[in-house]
């Protein structure tokens, strides 16, 4: 028998690293408007190429085309683009904050903004999301203060939180934004708990969790998925595939042998893959999947085709693991500007107005940033020490009794 050559181990390399030319061949792509539309109840075994398309509304020239089209009125499309430029101009707002040293930490989701700003406007009040850090969309869309939201990010005296928790890792259950986690992936089995629990008690309550390409590489992920399947919870688990998990390109996840809603297929449930650059595809898809969810018929895995336009966080430099221009290549455009384009082609916005809206919006801003600037930035106003044994314990326990004695508080 012939000698046989060695094994050799397979590493997944990007296909353009910093000096190259960036190049996104490999990402599957449709055509907007292509992608059918299967209705809301249909069996699972009537979905499964879904998850190997791409579903897109708006085309090259912002128009809404194919039968995703959600036929959105005019006042909740320029609710949407309102709401994504203001999650821009805060973050771009936090991120000089924190190079002033005002805070410790910050994250922007350049690039990603439909994606909370849609599936909040979708989803009901009382229904809940489990976020990731990227989409603080969610909350500016649901009018959340963006003065708390900085007292949160500046540990100061009024934090929501009061400093127990990183900055951007919010808590606001009232606005079905569930405490983030700075542990990634933990929070996608909460979700599915959650929403095991809304059924359990037979109310018409679902759920949404966020989770990042580069964490369905975790346990957590499947977990997650075997309960959502098996039980039927009425839940959306989303993946927001935006290329890069910090410096780890989306193939060490596993996106140069299959798509990420394919994953659905192994667990008998939908997976539906969507341009995340586009509102109104963002918007069809939550639609559909909150639709079939609370029609009591279960999970559906939704792809999110996107690009992290910005560093991973304050901490990073991506021009050192990819090509400094990559964005520009990015073939699905920036979700601002394609809304903007869009409302622009109905007649019903201008650039005029856009540019008076985003001086508006940085208005309002700088007044809530003031706000929140006239309690204390990082370390010039903390909250009481007091706090720490307070809001976790429903009956302290008697070391906790004791250590405050301890320190006479
Ligand atoms: C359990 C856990 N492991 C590792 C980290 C460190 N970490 C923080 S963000 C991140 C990358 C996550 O990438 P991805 O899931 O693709 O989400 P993205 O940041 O791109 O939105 C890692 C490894 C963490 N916070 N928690």
């Amino acid at each position: 028998m012939a000698k046989q050559a060695g094994l050799s181990l397979h590493i997944p390399v990007p296909s353009a690293r910093p000096g190259d030319e960036a190049n996104f061949e490999h990402v599957p792509l449709t055509a907007a408007g292509e992608t059918r539309r299967p209705r809301v109840d249909a069996s699972e075994a009537n979905l499964r190429d879904m998850p190997y398309e791409l579903v897109r509304v708006l085309d090259d020239d912002g128009v809404a085309v194919g039968p995703w089209d959600p036929q959105l009125d005019d006042e909740t499309l320029s609710r949407g683009l309102e709401a994504m430029l203001q999650t821009r101009l805060f973050e771009e707002r936090l991120f000089r904050a924190h190079r002033q040293g005002k805070t410790s930490f910050f994250m922007k989701s350049t690039g990603e903004e439909a994606i909370g700003v849609a599936q909040s406007m979708v989803l009901r009040p009382g229904d809940m999301c489990f976020p990731t850090y990227r989409v603080q969309g969610w909350l500016i869309a649901r009018n959340y203060p963006m003065t708390d939201m900085i007292n949160q990010i500046y540990s100061n005296e009024k934090d929501p939180l009061k400093g127990r928790q990183l900055p951007i890792l919010y808590s606001a259950r009232d606005y079905g934004f569930y405490s983030l986690s700075g542990n990634v992936g933990s929070r996608f089995g909460h979700a599915v708990g959650w929403a095991m629990a809304s059924a359990f008690k037979n109310v018409d309550k679902i759920a949404l969790g966020y989770i990042g390409e580069g964490t369905t590489a975790e346990g957590d992920f499947h977990e997650a998925l075997t309960f959502a399947s098996v039980y039927r919870a009425p839940v959306i688990l989303v993946i927001t595939n935006n290329q890069w998990a910090i410096s780890t390109f989306s193939g060490i996840a596993g996106a140069d042998l299959t798509t990420f809603a394919a994953k659905a297929l192994a667990y008998g449930i939908p997976g539906l893959r969507v341009d995340g650059n586009d509102f109104l595809a963002m918007w069809a898809v939550t639609q559909w999947a909150a639709d079939r969810a609370r029609a009591n018929l279960g999970p559906t895995l939704i792809e999110v085709v996107t690009y992290r336009a910005a560093g991973h966080s304050t901490s990073d430099d991506p021009t050192k693991y990819r090509p400094a221009d990559e964005a520009a290549h990015w073939p699905l455009g920036d979700p601002i500007e394609r809304l903007k384009a869009h409302l622009i082609g109905r007649g019903t916005w201008s650039e005029e107005r856009h540019v008076q809206l985003e001086a508006e919006l940085s208005e309002r801003l700088r007044d809530a940033q003031r706000e929140a600037e006239t309690v204390g930035t990082l370390g010039t106003s903390k909250p009481s020490v007091r706090e720490m044994f307070e809001g976790v314990f429903k009956e302290p326990d008697w070391r906790v009794i004791e250590q405050r004695r301890e320190l006479g508080i």
